[in-house]
Parts: C-alpha cells; structure tokens; sequence
C-alpha cells in the first residue's frame, strides 16, 4: 500500500501492525469528520465519504482508524490509545468525543476572565483520556497584562505548560506550532476563544470558518458546529471542535490526583492513609492551606471535583450493574498484547 496520502493524517508503522493484527487484507482509513449517517474519512487514495453502520460497537468518532473491507464499509474501529470523553449533558452516560489524540490544547481567550474551574476540568479529561493537557492563552494582543495573568495560570496548572498567543500579531504562533508539530492533538474551549483562528493561523490557510464574538459579553457564536480533523503542513494533525459552554465530567479518581499533584504529594504526610482532608486530625493537605503553602481555593477545587468524580463512578457502576450484557461487548482487545494463537 502507497501510504503517501495517508501518512499527513498521522499514519505510522505502529497502526499500519495494529491494523494487520486486525485484518491484513483491509484497508486502513481515519474519521475525519462524522456526519451521522456518514463519515468523512482519509484513506491511501485520498478522503471520501464511506457510510456508518448503525450497529457498530464501537461508534466510531472523529480521530479513529477503521479497517475498511473491500466495499468500503466500516468493518472495525481499531483499538484506541487514547478517548477523550465526558458525560452527555443531562445523562449520566458516557460521551465520546475525539480518539488517539497525545495532546488536548486548551483553549481560553484574554478578553474574558479565565474561569480556573473550566482549566481543571478540562486537564482532568485530558488525563482520563490518556492524553497530555497544554494551555494556550489566545488574544494577547487585547490584553496589557498577559505576562501577569499567564504567571496566574502556570501558579494554578502545576506542570502544565501554558503559551500565549495572538494571530493578530501572530506572536506566540511558532511555539504553538512547535508544540503539535508532529502530534494528534484536539482543541477544546468555550465558544469563540479563538480555536477555529488558531487553526487556520498554523494551517497557513482558511481551513475553518471563525465568527466574531458578540460586542456585549465577547461571548461566542457556536460557529463552529462539528468537530473535524486537519492535518497540519509541518506533520501533525489537529482537531478543530465546537465550543462547550459546561464540562461534564466523566473521571476516574486517579485524573483528579494528577490535576492536583501538589495535593497528592502532601496526602502520604497525613495521619490517616485514607485521609480526605476534610475534618481529620493531623491532615498534612489542611496543615498546608493553614500554613500558607498551599492556596485554599485548591483545595476547595480538589474537593469539589473529588465528589464529582466519585459521584460519576457511583453512576457509572449502577449503569453497569443494569446492563452486566454490555460489559463484555465494549471491552476492546488491542492485538499487539494478544498471545493467543
Ligand atoms: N484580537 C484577537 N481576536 C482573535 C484572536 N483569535 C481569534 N480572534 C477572534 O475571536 C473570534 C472568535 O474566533 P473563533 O476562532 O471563531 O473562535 P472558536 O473558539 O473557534 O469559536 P467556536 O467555533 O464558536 O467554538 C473571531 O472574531 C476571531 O477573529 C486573536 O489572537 N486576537
Ligand atoms: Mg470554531
Ligand atoms: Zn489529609
């Protein structure tokens, strides 16, 4: 197979086994887009839409590889490597949004506050997702104070890096094209922070349409309505999605104690092993926020997501409990650690 076509869109030796393993005879094909009953899709001839069976497990979404049989239908969605999901607005059910992306680029513009919970929420999906979280602070050049704010947003996103950008000026660009060169990295944020912009900025090209924000608020249009995969010129792809207004969460535990490692760390110095830090004698994470080490609106922020994040397994468990049939189903193998014959 000539995979010149198919290599922009992040293919490399590694799916090219995967999908071997899968079906040496298939042909191999990313979503680029979902369309409901279709899905755009790149293959070694080039994109195409091919059609979505209806009772495919997974559902395929933007970011996936398929195995493609011969008449082009969608015979497998490949083992992924990584999910970013949430919880459907309204459902406790899980929402996939984007597959095999390494990196999720949050997105927050300088001509509004930036909402420290929105950036605790999202790095904590990124991480359940399995993929790196990184902050891009967008519009610089509205703002006079940028160095100040992105300093206020490194002290809360310990180990996260954080740029700062404008495409009006186009400062901060070459960093940002640094980052995903190379990568599979999706953009989140709320409606017009500057994600679609940011895009065409490192596509060179007006790939994505962009829509003021409104004169009153800077509250964006929804221009954006479909998430959609671009590849970039210098390697790499990158996801362009509509803006979210809320962030369900959908998070295991262990994704809030890497949002909040400094909590984690100081967790082992408590006098109880299951300590929650909440009324206990000699609680090494309360002593800190007494102490002045540790700001006590972190750890009002690790508490509030810590119950959420026990609420959504609670559920998660009692839906599973309703359904015991679905658990073996959605279980997905990946070849490569098969053994068997
Ligand atoms: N001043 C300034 N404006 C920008 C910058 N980047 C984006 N904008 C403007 O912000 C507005 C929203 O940009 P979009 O790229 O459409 O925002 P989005 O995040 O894709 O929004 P949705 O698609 O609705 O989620 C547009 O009017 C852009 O021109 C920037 O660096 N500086
Ligand atoms: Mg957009
Ligand atoms: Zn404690």
């Amino acid at each position: 197979m000539n995979t010149s076509l198919l290599d922009p869109y992040g293919w490399s030796d590694r799916w090219a086994a995967v999908l071997h393993a899968v079906s040496p005879d298939a042909q191999a094909a990313r979503v680029l887009r979902h369309d409901g009953v279709a899905l755009l899709v790149a293959t070694a001839e080039g994109e195409r839409a091919v059609p979505l069976r209806p009772n495919l497990d997974p559902m395929p979404v933007v970011g996936d590889w398929l195995a493609l049989d011969t008449d082009d239908r969608v015979a497998q969605v490949l083992p992924r490597v990584s999910l970013l999901r949430r919880r459907a607005a309204g459902r406790d059910e899980e929402q996939a949004i984007v597959a095999n992306v390494d990196l999720v680029v949050i997105v927050c513009g300088l001509d509004r506050p930036v909402v420290t919970g929105r950036l605790e929420r999202f790095t904590a999906l990124a991480r359940d997702a399995g993929a790196r979280p990184a902050i891009v602070l967008s519009k610089a050049d509205v703002t006079t104070d940028a160095a100040a704010r992105r300093a206020e947003v490194e002290a809360g996103a310990p180990g996260i890096e954080v740029l700062v950008v404008s495409t009006v000026d186009r400062s901060g660009v070459a960093e940002v094209r640094h980052l995903v060169a190379g990568r599979s990295v999706v953009l989140v944020g709320e409606s017009g922070a500057g994600k679609s912009t940011l895009l065409n900025a490192l596509a060179d090209d007006d790939v994505a349409a962009t829509g003021a924000v409104r004169g009153r608020d800077n509250k964006g249009r929804h221009t954006t309505t479909a998430r959609h995969l671009h590849p970039l010129p210098g390697g790499g792809v990158l996801i362009d999605t509509p803006g979210v207004r809320e962030v369900g969460l959908w998070v295991d535990v262990d994704a809030v104690a890497d949002t909040f490692p400094e909590i984690d760390e100081l967790a082992p110095s408590c006098r109880f092993s299951d300590c929650a830090h909440d009324l206990e004698p000699d609680c090494a994470v309360v002593g800190a926020v007494a102490a002045g080490t540790l700001a006590a609106a972190r750890l009002d922020a690790w508490r509030a997501m810590r119950d959420e994040a026990q609420a959504a397994a609670r559920r998660s468990e009692a839906v599973a409990r309703r359904r015991p049939d679905r658990q073996g189903r959605k279980a997905v193998r990946d070849p490569l650690r098969d053994d068997r014959p």
